[in-house]
């Protein structure tokens, strides 16, 4: 079927078996050891949920359904004239396991852009946020409200079935991404002062159409960049915040928007989504401080001081990965391509010589190399998107498919309420007390 839904309702029958199945040879087994500084360490490590999109190597880096970013840049199809997969397949990707026809994509494309309208209360909400007011916000704020027309809502208010809850959740995640880029888009043109924002193109995918709205789409660079882009940060397994704070809200039952909403104010924090915008914030103060053609000398001492500032070098680091992000590869690939002889995309390069270095000397660090954020910026800045404030956005745009994709599945095979148990210091002390 070239149907998105049709396909899914196919596959989860078999999938409630083999979750059956695997639950049966192995649930009572014991997986991985849980000690105490794991509980004070942000659980890090700890094997706790089930995502189906992703799963993350701490060596290699993401797979999606089983496919490296090259993989899924060699296999998934790609727009007429385009070089990079099309983030379409990727959720097809991510929701069935199986890579899409050029059919079922051009099909999902078609459906996202008929369900792209907003209704005119978020837009006025849009317009009435102060432009002060950070694009992270409104766009939660928006997604949020998007929550006064969900499908499960509503099905959940009129007595639905448990059986049937993946059916309103899968409108609600359809509809959801299909409204993001009018609601991004909305938010760019209002803080930023670009004018009047033109209608979606039925006939043009979905990263063209973003592209559009941001006011790039005759710039064919740009929304390349973009369908790499959202293709690459879609989703990086279950347990980073956003993903992890979908699959939570999203448990009590509230409704994609309302689970996605709160994702969101996940990603916007700095250690997390923001760290793109912090990033850029970084190299121009770096800049601006040790000029354009810096040594390698100062652009050392500056890392340094950003260290004994007591601050963190943003776009170094990772919870889980311990080399070089292969999103962070796959961006320097694009920027290879596309813009070699860029001043700040040499910087950015000089600085990956530099930075894993002096973050081991720093000892501190567990992993010294580049994650996604340190790249992402660069590119945008370089087709002439450069208000950084917007930067987390437009990753909130692309990790709305691996959070949607998993929303499906876990009401699907009936996911139930997260409710992990905590315990106080005392309580601890207490257990351990006569051991
Ligand atoms: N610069 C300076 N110090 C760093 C560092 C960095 N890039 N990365 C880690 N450290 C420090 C930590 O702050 C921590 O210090 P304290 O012991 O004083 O608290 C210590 O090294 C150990 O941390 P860790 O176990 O290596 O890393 P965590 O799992 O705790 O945190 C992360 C991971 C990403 C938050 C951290 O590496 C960091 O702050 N990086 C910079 C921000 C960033 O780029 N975030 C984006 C991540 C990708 C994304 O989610 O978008």
């Amino acid at each position: 079927s070239v149907s998105l839904k049709e396909r899914l309702a196919e596959l989860i029958p078999a999938e409630i078996e083999n979750v059956k199945a695997t639950r049966a040879e192995h649930g009572k087994k014991a997986f991985g050891p849980v000690v105490v500084d794991q509980l004070y360490g942000g659980m890090r490590g700890l094997p706790a949920l089930i995502w189906d999109g992703s799963v993350l190597d701490a060596e290699e880096g993401i797979r999606f359904r089983g496919k490296t970013i090259p993989e899924c840049q060699a296999l998934l199809p790609k727009a007429p004239g385009g070089s990079e997969p099309l983030p379409e397949a990727l959720f097809w990707l991510l929701v069935t396991g199986e890579v899409p026809t050029q059919e079922q994509v051009t099909e999902l494309s078609k459906d996202w852009a008929a369900r792209s309208a907003i209704p005119e209360f978020v837009e006025e909400i849009l317009d009435r946020c102060p432009p002060t007011l950070h694009p992270m916000s409104q766009f939660s704020l928006a997604v949020t409200a998007l929550n006064h027309d969900s499908a499960f809502a509503k099905a959940y208010q009129a007595g639905v079935s448990k059986k049937e809850y993946w059916g309103p959740t899968f409108e609600d995640s359809m509809d959801l991404i299909a409204k993001l880029p009018n609601i991004a888009g909305r938010i760019y043109r209002n803080v930023f002062g670009q004018g009047k924002l033109p209608a979606i193109d039925p006939s043009k995918d979905y990263s063209h159409n973003l592209a559009t709205l941001l006011g790039f789409g005759e710039n064919h660079g740009f929304v390349e960049l973009l369908r790499l882009y959202l293709t690459i940060h879609s989703d990086h397994e279950g347990g980073n915040v956003s993903a992890h704070t979908g699959k939570l809200v999203g448990s009590a039952l509230s409704d994609p928007f309302l689970a996605y909403g709160a994702a969101l104010n996940g990603l916007a924090g700095p250690l997390h989504g923001l760290a793109n915008q912090e990033v850029l914030i970084w190299l121009r103060k770096m800049q601006a401080k040790i000029g354009e053609d810096a040594s390698d000398e100062a652009v050392k001492e500056y890392i340094w001081s950003t260290l004994k500032a007591g601050q963190v070098v943003p776009g170094y680091g990772h919870a889980v990965l311990r080399k070089t992000d292969p999103r962070y590869t796959a961006q320097r690939e694009f920027a290879l391509k596309h813009l070699p002889e860029d001043k700040l995309f040499k910087l950015v390069g000089q600085i990956y010589n530099l930075v894993p270095d002096i973050l081991l000397e720093a000892g501190k660090a567990k992993n010294p190399w580049p994650n996604v954020d340190a790249h992402s910026g660069v590119l945008l800045t370089y087709y002439g998107l450069d208000q950084m404030q917007f930067y987390t956005v437009l990753f909130g745009v692309s990790r709305a498919f691996g959070v949607a994709a998993q929303l499906i599945w876990d009401r699907a095979l009936g996911a139930p309420l997260e409710r992990p148990k905590s315990y106080s210091t005392a309580a601890i002390q207490k257990i351990f007390k006569d051991k």
